[in-house]
């Protein structure tokens, strides 16, 4: 509703006209004596107004990790406005409490809903892809057409060639569901999301089995040091930033790790102003000044890592039992006993009969050369892995690494003396360390950091994106095997992303930066693609939900045509015509936030699980559906086209089922697609769903959508947590039962893991954590980073205009003073940025806290939001990291927790007038 709206509408409205019109009544308002109390009377009038008829609960469901309640505000079936839940309960009396939640995007959404690009109708499209050119069909039409085309390629090509993907728009339990289910029933192509947008922490990966672990954000308030490493929470975790502020007043020293001054500097007690892309070298310095002066905790590391574990230094690989014994096992290593003199095997390793950390009379020695007899009696010499890691950090003086980080050293022996000394300190991992090539090495550096230190438990450690573990919603997402794939993988095959990789990087730099080159690259990939990391080829047809895959990939246009050229049918199922869509043979409109019931309780930063309620007699925005209901139909609409052609069930025998005493292939059966998608007409829609998840998900335990209704919320259990318990009264930290119950880590050594022998971690010497990088060509002279933005979640809410015009309506970058006089750029001119890959047009904004050597630019701005509709990533190569890949060997093989990122810093650009 606009002001004119308003005022038209409002109970103010007739005071208004007593004052001769609603213009003059404002000034007359402006211009009150103070103590006059009618701006309360506007206001309250106001309040009045838009609370409406009728309130319900929602959260956003978008790829933000605040997960915030809100009330939702209804009249006559609209709504009109949203309000800051403030009903979370505080958990305890010395704990901040988690309220009141939101930010500024989230309470733009009442607006957003209604407003211009939000999609009504179904269309299709009648011109060229991308043309523009649309014509509005029926639900009906729409659905028939498409089930027929989809059932051509299921029963034509097969069901691995139709790609489902649900993307980082709808990251809640209940409205994922739909798409995941229908997915898994005709046996469609999933990609991972988190490594498709490049969330994937794979040095948290290395080190402890889990990408995604961490604390509750509450657990903030009593660290004595937080490092803020490449992460803007000010910005990025809105409604749980306070808990730094909360944090530094009850004695926190905060680091924030950034080459620019970014929002959260301030709130910090040290800025550490690093060059981009240049962090393992800190992470090095760090350990080496741990190391040298011996803040090690000895206990924890002896037991929790596998510092002590033996390798051998002809080989230069772990001792493992089949080196001693004849058929001796993979999976069972060796320390060096200081009590017995010899090397024992090390329990709680997965080939050790006890599964235990526990040493018992074990003495690990952590330093030393040793030999040990092999298993045809010759010597082998030995070394523990401690030895190498002190080796390769030995590399590192501060005051070496000063000349490529930018860091002085008396700053990196402060870091490291806070972590050594406090007891309980947290490295917070940003989602921008992953996205250089070094980050990998950067974050298990850190991780190896916190280990020697001892943090774990309620002592810290690191913490990347914290989840909690809900059980049982397989049978409603994946009730048959669906072909998860590869999310990086796969988008760097389908996009066809090496071209821009060989263009903008070249081979002699690559290796001198990062140690191999475009065909290391291709080689592993080509291996993979036999062997190693899911990936099903280039689908046929896609249904794409909630997903901006041609805005958020690298080389936007490249890859767009790559993928489209092999596409027979494109749908696109979104609320709002974003930059994907805009490419679609069909957009569907689907329902957004606060329209449909869902649930959502997966996010660890605080411990409730939020549910959506909408108001009572919420009307329907247009024609739009939920994606439930899209799913659903289209199930129906592909029976019919099954029933019609006499379409039997067909086999996959890319999956086996038991039948018998024989594996069968899974059958996709489309004749009873509705009945299975409904699980026999029980769930028909988000209710149902929502009702579902309540009641077989143990984590939500004992709470009914009943209890919801009181505040929309309710409150996990202590299940939730993946490696502690959540305890009722206490933040959460992880791997308490690793730390304090001894059960081994999920790590091919059980033990947190600093030592990886795979041969192409051997081949490049990154068997221990080491440096590398910065990766970006010297051929254009600027570093180009892209944090996230403040002003929306990516693309979402990016082109509201409430919040447009409080960051100046279109496109721009941010720009050193001096880096912009040098090229007789100013204020708010129109640059050029450009490289051999791409080129765009934004303006300029001066900002002195932005690196010289930098172009720094908010994340996700809709390319048809820039001129000639080219956006940011057109000028971003592809780029994936060797580390990434490699693939088979213990935990590093393709699962949630091993995957790689889509590399979106390392491209260089030059800016000039436009
Ligand atoms: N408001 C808002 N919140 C969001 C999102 C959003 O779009 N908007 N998106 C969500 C999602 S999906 C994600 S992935 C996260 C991302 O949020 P964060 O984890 O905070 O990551 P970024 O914003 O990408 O970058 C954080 C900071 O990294 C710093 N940085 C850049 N390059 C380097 C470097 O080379 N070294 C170091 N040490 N620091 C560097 C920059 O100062 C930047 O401000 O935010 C989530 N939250
Ligand atoms: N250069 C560069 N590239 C990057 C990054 C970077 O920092 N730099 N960051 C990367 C990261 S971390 C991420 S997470 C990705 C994010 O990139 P994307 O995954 O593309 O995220 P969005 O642009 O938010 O797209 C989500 C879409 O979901 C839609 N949507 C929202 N709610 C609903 C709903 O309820 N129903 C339906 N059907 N649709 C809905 C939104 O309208 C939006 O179009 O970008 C990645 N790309
Ligand atoms: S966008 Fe995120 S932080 Fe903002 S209100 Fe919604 S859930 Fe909360
Ligand atoms: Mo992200």
């Amino acid at each position: 509703m606009d002001r004119r709206e308003f005022l038209r509408n409002s109970t103010y409205c007739g005071l208004a006209l007593a004052f001769g019109g609603p213009l003059t009544a404002l000034r007359a308002h402006a211009t009150t004596a103070p103590g006059d109390q009618r701006w309360e009377g506007f206001y309250r009038d106001e309040f009045l107004d838009t609370r409406g008829d009728a309130q319900g609960f929602a959260f956003h469901c978008s790829n933000c990790q605040g997960n915030c309640a809100w009330k939702v505000f209804a009249k006559d079936g609209r709504v009109t406005r949203e309000e800051q839940s403030a009903a979370y309960p505080q958990i305890h009396p010395r704990i901040p409490d988690a309220n009141p939640r939101g930010c500024n995007k989230g309470i733009v959404h009442s607006r957003e809903m209604y407003q211009g690009d939000r999609l009504l109708h179904p269309l299709k499209r009648v011109g060229e892809r991308g043309e523009g050119k649309w014509e509005r069909v029926s639900w009906e039409e729409a659905l028939e057409d498409i089930a027929t085309r989809v059932v051509g390629t299921l029963t034509e090509q097969g069901p691995g060639e139709l790609m489902i993907y649900a993307g980082t728009g709808i990251l809640s339990q209940g409205r994922r569901a739909g798409p995941l289910r229908l997915g898994s029933l005709l046996g469609a192509q999933r990609l991972y999301p988190a490594s498709a947008v490049g969330d994937m922490f794979t040095g948290a990966s290395l080190a402890y089995g889990l990408a995604n672990t961490g604390h509750s954000l509450d657990a903030w308030f009593d660290a004595d040091a937080i490092f803020l490493w490449a992460i803007n929470p000010i910005v990025t975790r809105i409604p749980d930033a306070h808990y730094l502020n909360e944090a530094r007043y009850n004695g926190a020293t905060i680091y924030t790790i950034s080459p620019d001054y970014n929002p959260s500097c301030k709130f910090a007690t040290h800025w550490v102003p690093i060059k981009p892309g240049t962090d393992a070298y800190l992470a090095m310095s760090l350990l080496h000044v741990l190391l040298r002066d011996g803040h090690v905790d000895d206990a924890f590391v002896r037991e929790q890592t596998d510092l002590p574990f033996l390798v051998r230094e002809d080989s230069g690989e772990l001792l493992r039992h089949r080196d001693l014994r004849a058929r001796g096992k993979e999976d069972v290593f060796y320390c060096w006993d200081e009590a017995s003199g010899k090397e024992q095997p090390m329990p709680g390793t997965p080939g050790h009969f006890k599964k235990t950390l526990r040493l018992g009379k074990l003495r690990p020695a952590l330093g030393g050369r040793y030999e040990v007899k092999g298993k045809e009696g010759e010597l082998i010499p030995v070394t523990t892995v401690f030895e190498r890691v002190r080796a390769e950090a030995a590399n590192y003086p501060p005051d070496e690494t000063q000349a490529i980080t930018g860091i002085h050293p008396e700053l990196v022996e402060r870091m490291a003396r806070d972590l050594a000394r406090s007891d309980k300190a947290i490295i917070n991992i940003g989602f921008a360390l992953h996205k250089y090539v070094s980050g990998t090495m950067s974050c298990w550096a850190a991780a190896l950091a916190c280990a020697l230190t001892g943090h774990a438990g309620e002592r810290g450690g690191i913490d990347t994106e914290h989840n909690w573990s809900l059980n049982g919603i397989g049978p409603l997402s994946s009730p048959k095997p669906a072909r998860f794939a590869s999310g990086f993988f796969s988008e760097w095959l389908n996009g066809d992303m090496q071209a821009s990789m060989d263009t903008h990087y070249s081979d002699e730099h690559l290796k001198a930066t990062v140690g191999y080159d475009s065909k290391d690259v291709a080689r592993q990939v080509a291996e993979n693609r036999e062997s190693g990391k899911a990936y099903y080829g280039k689908p046929k047809a896609l249904l794409l939900f909630a997903d901006n895959m041609f805005r958020r990939n690298k080389t936007e246009a490249h890859h767009r045509e790559a993928l489209l050229s092999n596409l027979d049918i494109f749908v696109d199922i979104n609320h709002r015509m974003d930059s994907t869509a805009l490419w679609a043979d069909y957009v569907l409109p689907a329902k957004s936030h606060y329209e449909s019931w869902d649930i959502r309780g997966e996010l660890g930063y605080h411990r409730f699980c939020n549910v959506t309620i909408p108001p009572e007699g919420l009307k329907p925005v247009g024609e739009t559906r939920s994606e439930w209901t899209i799913c659903r139909g289209l199930s129906e609409a592909m029976a019919k086209v099954a029933k019609a052609r006499g379409i039997e069930p067909i086999p996959d025998p890319d999956f086996l089922v038991e039948e018998g005493d024989m594996a069968a292939p899974v059958m996709r059966d489309l004749q009873t697609l509705p009945d299975d998608f409904t699980d026999g007409g029980t769930l028909n829609n988000d209710e149902d769903v929502v009702r579902w998840l309540m009641e077989n998900v143990e984590q939500i335990a004992p709470w009914t959508p009943e209890d919801a209704r009181k505040n929309g919320f309710v409150i996990l259990n202590e299940k939730a947590g993946f490696t502690s318990p959540l305890y009722a009264n206490r933040p959460y930290h992880s791997f308490e039962r690793n730390v304090y119950l001894r059960e081994p880590y999920k790590t091919h050594s059980g033990r947190q893991q600093f030592f990886v022998d795979h041969p192409v971690f051997k081949e490049h010497g990154w068997t221990v954590p080491t440096a590398m990088g910065p990766l970006r060509p010297p051929s254009f002279p600027l570093a180009f980073y892209t944090p996230h933005t403040r002003w929306g979640i990516h693309s979402q809410w990016r082109t509201n205009a409430q919040l447009l015009r409080l960051q100046r309506g279109e496109p721009y970058l941010w720009l050193n003073p001096a880096t912009a006089a040098a090229r007789e750029v100013g204020e708010d001119d129109r640059v050029r940025v450009f490289n051999d890959v791409g080129e765009f047009i934004a303006r300029v904004k001066l900002m002195p806290a932005v690196p010289p050597e930098a172009v720094v630019m908010d994340h996700a701005w809709e390319p048809h939001q820039f001129e000639k509709r080219i956006g940011l990533n057109s000028t971003v190569a592809g780029m994936i990291s060797l580390l990434e890949l490699p693939d088979g060997w213990g935990h590093l093989t393709f699962s949630p927790n091993w995957d790689g990122n889509m590399i979106a810093h390392e491209s260089s650009v030059e800016v000039e007038k436009a």
